[in-house]
């Protein structure tokens, strides 16, 4: 934990001064880019609208302009703690979403089905918004710069794919050395090391991308105190909170996945129980309706990338909750059309090829797949993982 995070900020003195270089280098906007602007420091709805307009066109934001936005993001993310409280005063509407995972045509089709995030419209992305769909340098700067734009209109949580080794093998990687340069992938890999692990809307909904832990008796106050500035490590809390998954029976059992844990409707009461808390919201997990209510209705997944992988014909799903009584109000919608590029467009290609092979299996027989015992820990290939994560 120490030595990662001595070599973060290693990686963010050498980050600084080859970002300082670079933006010395390249001040110079072209005349003949047509694309969105940001004038001055500030982020402003203008430019966040043109910009998504121009990325609807698959047109490129201007690399000074994505650096800028990064940038940013990476001084306010920082000031965060590990775990987010959030206020949702009396009347007013907190919307939670799921995984997106590179699928920026469904991003914008949330925003029409749900109104643009707004200090008045707030939404919390919880995990995932990378990897797998082709248009994730379109999604991620698209949350950023609403980040940047007014803080309290978006919150995001790390998901298990904001991580250089997913970021390696599912794409994304390959999508910003391609859209983007070299320099932001290290740029990103880093930004995704400040994201806040969990958040808690009005001291009552623990919301994270995973799931809870291997041991009883964690504190929020526990999650409050992680060093979370490295990269998701292979055991302990921060590794399960990115990684594990609800299960039908009680007690805790081995992980699908090879990496963090199942746990059942018992070891959920308990942990509400100990935070004076009353739900739990997660997601990292696809689901047909998009959504799935268990644990005794105390824990929900939510997943908003509908057709996932443009193969499982699930719908996507949002919740609203409105305070003070946080009623989880859930929304679910359809795949939208987007531009013919494949899912893992920009992966390796010998990853690609397997996926593919992979993807066909598991249309096939996704029910024995998913429970299917996986051996592996977190950014070893592993196959048999298919589209689980
Ligand atoms: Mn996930």
């Amino acid at each position: 934990m120490v030595g990662a995070a001595v070599a973060i900020s290693v990686e963010a003195v050498v980050l600084v001064v080859v970002g300082t270089w670079w933006w010395g280098e390249s001040t110079e906007v072209e005349p003949q880019y047509l694309g969105a602007k940001i004038e001055g420091d500030v982020v402003t709805l203008d430019f966040v609208k043109k910009m998504m307009d121009d990325f609807k066109n698959q047109k490129c934001l201007h690399k000074r302009y994505a650096f800028q936005i990064v940038l940013q993001m990476r001084e306010m993310l920082q000031a965060l703690p590990s775990l987010v409280d959030i206020n949702v005063p009396d009347g007013c509407l907190l919307t939670v979403c799921g995984d997106v995972h590179g699928q920026f045509y469904d991003l914008i089709n949330i925003f029409e089905l749900n109104g643009l995030p707004s200090e008045e419209n707030p939404y919390l992305f919880n995990g995932d918004f990378v990897d797998r769909g082709s248009f994730s340098v379109e999604v991620i700067l698209t949350l950023f710069a609403f980040k940047c734009m007014c803080p309290s209109a978006i919150y995001l949580a790390r998901g298990n794919h904001e991580s250089k080794s997913m970021n390696k093998i599912y794409g994304f990687e390959g999508e910003v050395r391609s859209k983007l340069s070299e320099t932001f992938v290290e740029l990103f890999a880093e930004v995704f090391c400040y994201l806040p692990l969990a958040h808690v809307i009005n001291q009552k909904v623990f919301v994270v991308h995973g799931g809870l832990f291997s041991v009883d008796g964690v504190k929020l106050s526990d999650i409050r105190a992680i060093d979370r500035f490295c990269e998701p490590p292979e055991e302990g809390l921060m590794c399960e909170l990115l990684w594990s998954d609800p299960q039908p029976y009680p007690g805790r059992g081995p992980s699908k996945r090879g990496v963090g844990l199942s746990f059942g409707a018992d070891v959920t009461r308990r942990f509400l129980q100990d935070n004076n808390l009353d739900l739990i919201v997660r997601s990292h997990e696809v689901k047909d309706e998009g959504y799935e209510i268990e644990h005794d209705g105390k824990l929900i997944t939510v997943f908003s990338a509908p057709n996932y992988c443009d193969q499982m014909g699930n719908k996507g799903a949002f919740i609203r909750f409105e305070a003070p009584d946080l009623k989880p109000n859930i929304v679910t919608f359809s795949a939208v059309p987007h531009p013919d590029v494949k899912p893992m467009a920009y992966a390796n290609n010998f990853l690609r090829i397997g996926m593919i092979v992979f993807l066909g299996y598991n249309v096939c027989s996704r029910v024995d797949a998913k429970f299917v015992p996986v051996q592996g820990a977190a950014g070893k290939v592993n196959f048999r993982l298919g589209v689980l994560i």
